[in-house]
């Protein structure tokens, strides 16, 4: 069971799996991978943080490796990873600027954006301009991106695709700890007696990490509705009923206590809210929470029991637990039970957000969104002086609140008090929820500038295209999950007439004329590393002490890492090792949460619940993966998975082709996998294909605190659109 090779060949109802390439097991080289030189960088797909080598041969990329001396996953890669450098190479790349549909030179393609963006200021205030970005930049671009938008264009509304994803995991780290943070290292994957992967497909979406978590000696605790890969290789599988997970929490919460698990008191010595926690569990009987949340009173205490006899545990949890309208609230019970049963800044023991993209920790760092850079809040006088002589301005020049976060600008686009837009490497088209509304407001915005390294369904909408360089054509830092800073370097340059986003970001400034104040000097993303290690000094993800080199050294270090101060060359691996926190007092906060009902659930005319998620081969919107014939091979297209019930109830075979209707829109054909992976009355659709779009189904309401979406859950009915094969067993034509 815990072994590496589990992973290979798991049987998913006859479909293929993931896999993981063992260091050095590549065989004899043929000869259209051999490379002249090898260029040591990092994965650009997900937050595991893969260290690996880009073979470059007459300036193409011709191969990649995993990196066998990374400490993260030590030479091996999963399928996106192994096939990367084919993305740089592929039809479909943007290669040159476009203004109105038509290519274009840099000078009008900027000069509209610039133009444009100032009239609209002029005439209707900053707030009609917004910006949507990305966790997909490198950290330098974040930081670069941030000063140019806020300080610079004066932009009051600033968020990103981070907010369809970790925004929950942001603001529950921030309730509970002060600021924001996943507290633990993969080591404590390996070290802990108990890991509890919550709501987290681990083994199709962070692939490497199942090897970490394989490697320890503890027990694997998933919960999630699905029998995902990740479950089939659990010690226990939960399948929590969809948005149970506050009721579970509540009922192991309930078993700790009533059975001297854990200690209240001494919790209240070191958390505020504990009373209220108290009195808020008296009326969570084990019998009620099971009753809710679907797990039947023993599972429900002997997985508690296991938990807190545990001598160190691993909360980790993505985006079951997230993506929720009750997102923020479920990762504060996430670390409520972590700090009750004392797993948080030991070894082996974390509350433990595992992130999404690559880089979205970098912008949660340097970002301008959810707080201003170093994590400091707009309300904090101390930290805007701070931040202002730092950068010498006037602490008024600094915004005095976040702005609207991803769906409030929307609203905005929808509402027409935006009238600007500009989204850098996310494509909403296909990613946001209730694709119909979103796609008329775009199309009803006076300017609406893309930044992407592919033609896309969002470039196709906008108005100025700027051509994108990608990963593996730029240079920069990336973190990880657990906090580690790796480099990212260009083996190739980015095709015809594209520019990395620094680059653009640096033209931009020039063309608005801040560019003086804001970015004197700087020609290289080195130039805003230096700064932001200057501006992160101090600060909960201090940068100071890592240099460029340091990184090389160490394979990645880790915040925070002070500069003089007695820390590993690696950094810190964990926080909060001394007990304080970043909140008055040094303490930290528990809350009391009750369940909030699904609000577009199952009825008659739509019967079944749909969850929306991922699978290995393919990387969100596919702009990628999808121009990758190995991966495009390996996952060709979309699919339903319905339960065999369900399915005979409807009369639809596997394989068949069916239609997926809520009462915002439909996907008119979808392939049906006829499967007990999903339970009775849900059905799962991954969210990869424009062409068979999830969210054109799921519903646009939001957690109140993160503004997180609720992708997870929403009401769908399922109609046959070929016959049904199995209905008609004696029909078959015989040719005469
Ligand atoms: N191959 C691949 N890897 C990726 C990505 C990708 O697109 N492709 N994207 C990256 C990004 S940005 C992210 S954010 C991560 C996401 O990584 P994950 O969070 O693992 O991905 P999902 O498949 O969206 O959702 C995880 C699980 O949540 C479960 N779930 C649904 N509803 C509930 C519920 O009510 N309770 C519980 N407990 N679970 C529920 C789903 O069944 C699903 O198995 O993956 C990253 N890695
Ligand atoms: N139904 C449903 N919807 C979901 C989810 C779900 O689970 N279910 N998951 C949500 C989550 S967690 C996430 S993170 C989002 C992701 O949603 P998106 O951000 O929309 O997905 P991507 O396909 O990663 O889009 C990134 C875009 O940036 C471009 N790009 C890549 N690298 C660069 C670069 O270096 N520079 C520039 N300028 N462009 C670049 C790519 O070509 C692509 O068009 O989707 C969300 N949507
Ligand atoms: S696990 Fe993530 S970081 Fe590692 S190779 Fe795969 S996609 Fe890249
Ligand atoms: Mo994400």
């Amino acid at each position: 069971m815990k072994s590496v090779a589990t992973l290979l060949g798991l049987d998913h109802g006859g479909e293929r799996y993931a896999y993981v390439a063992q260091a050095g097991a590549r065989g004899p080289v043929s000869a259209s991978r051999a490379a002249d030189r090898w260029v040591a960088t990092t994965c650009g797909y997900c937050s595991v943080g893969c260290g690996m080598l880009v073979g470059v041969r007459d300036g193409r990329a011709v191969a990649v490796e995993g990196d066998a001396r990374h400490p993260v996953n030590r030479g091996r890669l999963c399928p996106k990873g192994l096939s990367e450098h084919h993305m740089l190479d592929v039809d479909g790349r943007l290669t040159t600027p476009f203004v109105d549909g038509r290519p274009a030179r840099w000078d009008a393609a900027l000069d509209r954006t610039v133009e444009g963006f100032k009239r609209l200021i002029d005439e209707h205030g900053p707030g009609s301009v917004a910006m949507l970005s990305t966790g997909q930049l490198v950290t330098e671009e974040f930081y670069t991106l941030g000063k140019l938008v806020r300080l610079g264009m004066g932009l009051r509304h600033y968020d990103g695709n981070t907010t369809l994803c970790m925004a929950s995991a942001v603001a529950g780290y921030k309730q509970s700890f002060g600021t924001d943070g996943p507290p633990g290292c993969y080591e404590d994957f390996e070290l802990a007696d108990v890991v509890v992967l919550w709501g987290a497909n681990i083994a199709d979406n962070h692939p490497l990490l199942a090897p970490r978590v394989l490697n320890g000696e503890g027990r694997v605790i998933v919960i999630d509705p699905r029998v995902t890969k990740t479950a089939m290789i659990a010690d226990v599988h939960l399948p929590v009923r969809p948005r149970g997970d506050v009721a579970l929490l509540n009922g192991i919460i309930r078993v700790l206590l009533d059975e001297g698990l854990a200690d209240a008191g001494a919790l209240q010595r070191t958390a505020d809210g504990v009373p209220a926690l108290l009195a808020q569990l008296d009326s969570w009987t084990v019998e009620r929470a099971a009753a809710e949340s679907g797990i039947d009173v023993d599972t429900l205490v002997s997985t508690a029991r296991e938990i807190g006899r545990a001598e160190r545990c691993v909360f980790a949890w993505t985006m079951g637990v997230n993506h929720s309208v009750q997102g923020t609230q479920t990762v504060t019970l996430l670390n409520t039970l972590a700090l009750l049963t004392g797993n948080v800044g030991r070894p082996g023991a974390a509350p433990f957000s595992i992130t999404g993209q690559s880089n979205a920790m970098g912008t949660r760092e340097t970002g301008f969104t959810a707080s201003m850079p170093g994590y400091r809040a707009y309300d904090d006088p101390r930290a805007r002086d701070e931040l202002a002589a730092l950068w010498g301005v006037s602490p008024d020049r600094l915004p005095r609140e976040r702005g609207h976060a991803y769906p409030d600008i929307i609203d905005g686009v929808v509402a027409g008090e935006i009238k600007g837009l500009w989204i850098i490497a996310t494509n909403p088209i296909v990613s946001y929820p209730d694709r119909e509304v979103l796609e008329r407001a775009l199309r009803g915005l006076e300017l609406l500038v893309v930044q992407d390294g592919f033609d896309t369904p969002t470039t196709r909408l906008a108005d100025v295209v700027l051509p994108a360089g990608i990963w593996g054509e730029k240079d920069g830092t990336f973190t990880n999950s657990e906090r580690r800073v790796s480099r990212v370097r260009a083996a190739v340059s980015p095709p015809g007439e594209a520019c990395a986003d620094f680059g653009i970001f640096l033209a931009m400034a020039e063309r608005w004329g801040c560019a003086d104040e804001l970015f004197a000097g700087w020609t290289e993303p080195r130039d805003a590393f230096e700064e932001w290690r200057r501006v992160s000094a101090g600060r909960p993800c201090d940068y100071s002490g890592i240099t460029y080199e340091r990184i090389d050294a160490a394979g990645g270090v880790q915040w925070p890492c002070p500069e003089g101060a007695d820390v590993p060359v690696g950094g810190t691996a964990r926080l909060y090792t001394d007990g304080r926190y970043n909140r008055p007092g040094g303490r930290a906060a528990v809350f009391a949460v009750e369940p909030v009902p699904i609000s577009d659930a199952p009825r008659a005319d739509f019967p079944l619940l749909l969850n929306t998620g991922r699978t290995v081969e393919h990387w969100h919107t596919r702009t990628k993966t999808g121009r990758i014939p190995i991966l495009e091979g390996l996952a060709p297209e979309a699919w339903v998975e319905i339960h065999p019930d369900d399915a005979a109830d409807l009369g639809v075979g596997s394989g068949d082709i069916v239609r997926v209707e809520s009462s915002r829109g439909a996907i008119d054909r979808i392939r049906a996998r006829v499967t007990s992976i999903v339970r009775r009355g849900e059905v799962f659709v991954p969210f990869h294909w424009d062409e068979a779009c999830a969210n054109r189904l799921t519903v646009a309401e939001f957690d109140p605190i993160s503004r997180e979406p609720n992708y997870k859950q929403c009401a769908v009915k399922v109609t046959a659109v070929t016959p049904a094969r199995r209905r008609r067993p004696g029909r078959t034509r015989v040719r005469r």
